[in-house]
């Protein structure tokens, strides 16, 4: 992977994490209603996923969706905007947390219920393979989505069908307080694709560039027609499951061993690891300095420096976004009339 392409994810990973932070402040001080769920912890499943994705790929996602919102291009402006209900938020304020959307990323929304994502995705995987299009939908469910009848409905219809569905499980090991083997009796996801013969496999949910290399390759795949396939990835998330929840069911010792798994912080030791300290460089000496140079080049490589101007980039891009929230205008009736009649005349959503 090249340099800037590893420097993009991290940045990625560490603005998710101070966004997400940040909106639970927001919702500590009153400026966001209802339901907020968010994803420090599994930051490196929806950085890695998209960015090996195509700008032409759709993304359908859960209500635990921001941070697949902000990869995906979305401005943190349009989002932090939408979360506070404003008239500038990506789905002009109507739709909240849970319902983020933006077709002309082909972010095909956010959805509160569980299991909802994979018949939409079925839709617009339809939708390509009629066209016979080398495009792919991306269709994020958690592991607690996994006893819907939808699950197998759908993986049966995308099997039969060879539809260019990835289907991408964030396994955080818990629906809201149900740990998954409660639940499910499978609970390795990945082995419940072999009944509707999809090839399947569990990705290291905690590391970046494990995710990004196991999509990149199955999307390949699916851009060349073979057919659906099912990425479990293993994850977990530090905070409750909404902001209504302190999530004490879960034993400190789990929490504290994931947290020495932080993906943003692994993700920024592996960056750094590439890059001798001056003393390998002295030690090196002036030809091996340039064997090293040689050897590094194009590696992902950073500096203890750009790490920090980083996150005071990202803490900056996060303050824009709640200030342009804050002064946003609440949507008003014509707004809510705009949206009633949005599609009236069958307008064709995928093209
Ligand atoms: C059909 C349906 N049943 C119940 C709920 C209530 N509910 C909201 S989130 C959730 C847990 C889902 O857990 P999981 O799929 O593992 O996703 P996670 O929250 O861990 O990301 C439940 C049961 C719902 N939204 N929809
Ligand atoms: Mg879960």
């Amino acid at each position: 992977m090249e340099r800037r392409q590893f420097h993009a994810m991290l940045h990625d990973m560490m603005l998710a994490r101070a966004f997400e932070e940040r909106a639970a402040q927001a919702y500590t001080e009153g400026h966001i209603a209802g339901f907020l769920h968010l994803y420090p912890g599994e930051e490196a499943v929806a950085v890695g996923v998209l960015h090996a994705a195509d700008e032409a790929d759709y993304i359908v996602s859960t209500y635990r969706e921001h941070v697949h919102a902000l990869v995906r291009g979305l401005s943190p402006r349009s989002i932090m905007a939408e979360l506070f209900g404003k008239r500038d938020g990506c789905s002009r304020g109507m739709g909240g947390s849970m319902h983020l959307f933006d077709r002309s990323r082909r972010f095909m929304g956010g959805y509160a219920i569980v299991g909802e994502t994979y018949p939409v995705a079925i839709g617009i995987g339809y939708a390509i393979a009629l066209r016979q299009l080398p495009e792919a939908v991306i269709c994020f469910f958690g592991d607690g989505a996994v006893n819907q009848g939808t699950f197998h409905e759908s993986l049966n219809m995308a099997a039969l069908w060879k539809l260019p569905v990835l289907f991408v499980c964030e396994n955080n090991h818990y629906q809201i307080g149900t740990e998954i083997h409660r639940h499910s009796a499978v609970s390795d996801v990945y082995k419940r694709a072999c009944a509707h013969d999809i090839p399947a496999q569990k990705v290291n949910g905690m590391d970046v560039l494990e995710v990004h290399e196991a999509t990149r390759q199955a999307l390949q795949r699916i851009h060349e027609g073979t057919g659906p396939e099912l990425l479990e990835m293993e994850t977990y998330r530090y905070r409750g499951h909404s902001m209504a929840d302190p999530g004490h069911y879960r034993p400190q010792v789990e929490l504290d061993a994931y947290r020495r798994l932080d993906p943003v912080l692994n993700a920024q030791r592996l960056a750094l690891q590439q890059y001798p300290d001056a003393e390998q460089r002295a030690a090196a000496g002036e030809d091996l300095i340039q064997a090293y140079g040689r050897h590094l080049h194009g590696r992902e490589l950073i500096t203890e420096e750009e790490i920090e101007q980083m996150q005071q980039q990202v803490e900056q891009e996060v303050e824009d976004a709640v200030r342009y929230a804050l002064d946003s205008p609440e949507p008003d009736m014509q707004d809510a009339w705009d949206a009633l009649d949005c599609n009236r005349n069958g307008e064709v959503l995928i093209r």
